[in-house]
């Protein structure tokens, strides 16, 4: 079944997913620039504000130092940094250049890191942290190493806003259920129309002013968040870290109007003394991972805030939403965003998807794009739902071994490769267990040659892992649960413990 996409439009809007024929996304945001230079648009607690006009003379000069070092259309560069006004005006100083920015986790170790780089072969690298800098030229020293300041001589400006709405402007890593991460291509295209799309559905204009303490390596905070907001000529408040009190203070001091977060950020303000300062915003959006109805509810009732649920993934950006105007609906994430064909398939009831947003393949991985995609090209999301009578979708669960915690992905397998490797373990299984604080975190069932304590194994994992993925509980147990074929029945291990076969 697929759904009519008109829902989520006020009277008389009309969803054009090119934008007014917008070749690419700089050229879209530049378009602000030039009806008012002077309206901020980008804060951080360093920098103060960035009006429009600061962020596209700045992101000017910058690209004239990119491409004076030789970078030029469809280089991939990897960009690894905290937010920052810096960091903001180094990316998209890239996409007027037509570079391919490849954001990357700041969490991630040497294996993580080094994938990445030999995957992508970026000509360069913005990282921010000197040690993670010493690090890429260590794993790949033919890379240029720069500062999010892009601290280079200035060179003359070149030619801006040079990609076509075809070539790439993201190359974003998400891992596969083999666990080594692929590159999803997002072209122009692709994040014009999903941040146009936003844009109408949740009636976002000039006059609103994010609250940003999302990572900006990914797509949440990058694609929907910082997008959403040069898309719109809108202004965002930018935050390193996440941190409720410096949110709720925001609200007031920046005179917010919008907060996007995932729903472990949403649960540690529902429980804030003074949650109720929530109410003042216009907007409230969770996304990345689902949010508990029950905490929908405390939500509502602490802050008196309607929290509007999305789903969305880094392959396809945004998806579905609940709408702005009509109901919200707990335990819902709500209704096809405008241009998305949304439909369940086959007896798993896993959830497809095509639209002018969806990505259209992995880099360089044929074999994985033969399987991601259906002969229609509708997407295999992984996903697993039900579309109700009214249109509304819920997802019931994942077809795909994910965990996701505090809104990062952990793919079980690559955590149970390198806890394989430990002198004390024979054998292991990753599994996802329910955590109020997480939505899930990462717990470890294995079969122990040797006495082994959490804190004594995460030691150990040490930077083979990014923190994230370090496993939150160690269950010893005597063997692992396996069905005929030799598979591990991972549903058998829960509450920590082997639970005896089903019937
Ligand atoms: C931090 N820690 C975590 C996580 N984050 N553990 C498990 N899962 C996590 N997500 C651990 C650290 O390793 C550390 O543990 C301890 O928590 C404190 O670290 P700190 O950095 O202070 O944590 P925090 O600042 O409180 O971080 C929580 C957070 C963060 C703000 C919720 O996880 C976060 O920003 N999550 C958002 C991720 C996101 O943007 N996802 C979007 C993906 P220890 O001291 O023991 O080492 S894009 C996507 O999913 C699609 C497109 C979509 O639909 O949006
Ligand atoms: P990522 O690969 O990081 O883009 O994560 C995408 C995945 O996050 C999706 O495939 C879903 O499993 C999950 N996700 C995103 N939004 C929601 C949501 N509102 N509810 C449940 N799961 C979600």
């Amino acid at each position: 079944m697929s759904i009519p996409a008109q829902t989520h439009l006020a009277p008389g809007e009309r969803f054009d997913p090119t934008v007014g024929g917008a070749p690419n996304l700089t050229s879209a945001w530049m378009r602000h620039a030039r009806t008012g230079p002077d309206v901020p648009q980008i804060h951080d607690p360093k920098q103060g504000w960035l009006s429009r006009g600061e962020l596209a003379q700045r992101t000017a000069i910058r690209a004239g130092r990119l491409a004076r070092l030789g970078l030029a259309r469809g280089d991939r560069v990897l960009v690894s940094a905290e937010s920052s006004s810096e960091l903001v005006l180094a990316y998209v100083a890239c996409l007027r250049l037509g570079l391919v920015v490849v954001p990357t986790n700041t969490a991630y170790g040497p294996r993580e890191l080094a994938h990445v780089l030999r995957d992508a072969e970026p000509a360069a690298a913005i990282v921010d942290d000197p040690a993670r800098r010493a690090l890429v030229a260590e794993l790949a020293p033919a890379v240029y190493r720069l500062t999010p300041a892009l601290d280079l001589p200035d060179g003359p400006t070149p030619a801006l806003e040079l990609a076509t709405p075809d070539d790439a402007a993201l190359l974003c890593y998400t891992s596969g259920t083999t666990g080594a991460p692929k590159g999803a291509v997002l072209r122009h295209r692709h994040a014009l129309a999903s941040a146009e799309a936003l844009r109408l559905a949740w009636r976002w204009s000039a006059a609103d002013r994010l609250l940003l303490a999302l990572p900006l390596f990914h797509m949440h905070g990058l694609g929907v968040g910082l997008h959403g907001t040069l898309h719109c000529g809108a202004s965002a408040v930018l935050f390193e870290a996440f941190r409720p009190d410096a949110i709720l203070d925001g609200i007031g001091n920046h005179a917010a109007t919008l907060f996007f977060g995932v729903p472990t950020m949403y649960h540690r303000l529902a429980t804030h003394p003074e949650a109720r300062r929530l109410s003042a915003l216009r907007l409230c959006v969770s996304g990345s991972a689902p949010l508990p109805a029950s905490l929908h509810a405390e939500l509502l009732a602490a802050s008196g805030q309607v929290v509007l649920e999305r789903y969305g993934m880094t392959e396809t950006l945004m998806l579905v939403s609940n709408p702005y105007a009509g109901e919200r609906r707990a335990g819902s994430v709500g209704l096809p965003l405008p241009g998305v064909e949304v439909r369940v398939a086959g007896e798993r009831r896993e959830i497809e998807v095509r639209g002018p947003n969806v990505f259209d393949g992995y880099w360089r991985r044929p074999e994985a794009n033969a399987e991601a995609f259906t002969p229609d090209c509708f997407f295999r999301t992984g996903d697993l739902g039900r579309i109700d009578a009214d249109g509304y979708v819920t997802l019931d669960g994942r077809a795909k071994e994910l965990i996701i915690s505090g809104g990062f992905n952990v793919y079980p397998r690559e955590v149970e490769d390198v806890l394989r490797g430990h002198p004390a373990i024979e054998d292991v299984a990753i599994v996802g267990e329910p955590s109020p604080e997480w939505g899930e975190r990462v717990a470890a069932y294995a079969v122990l040659k040797d006495g082994l304590e959490l804190a004594a194994l995460r030691g150990w994992v040490g930077d083979r892992l990014a923190p994230f993925k370090h496993p939150r509980a160690l269950y010893g147990v005597e063997a692992l649960p396996r069905n005929a074929l030799g598979k591990v029945q991972k549903h058998r291990l829960a509450a920590g413990r082997v639970l005896p076969e089903p019937g």
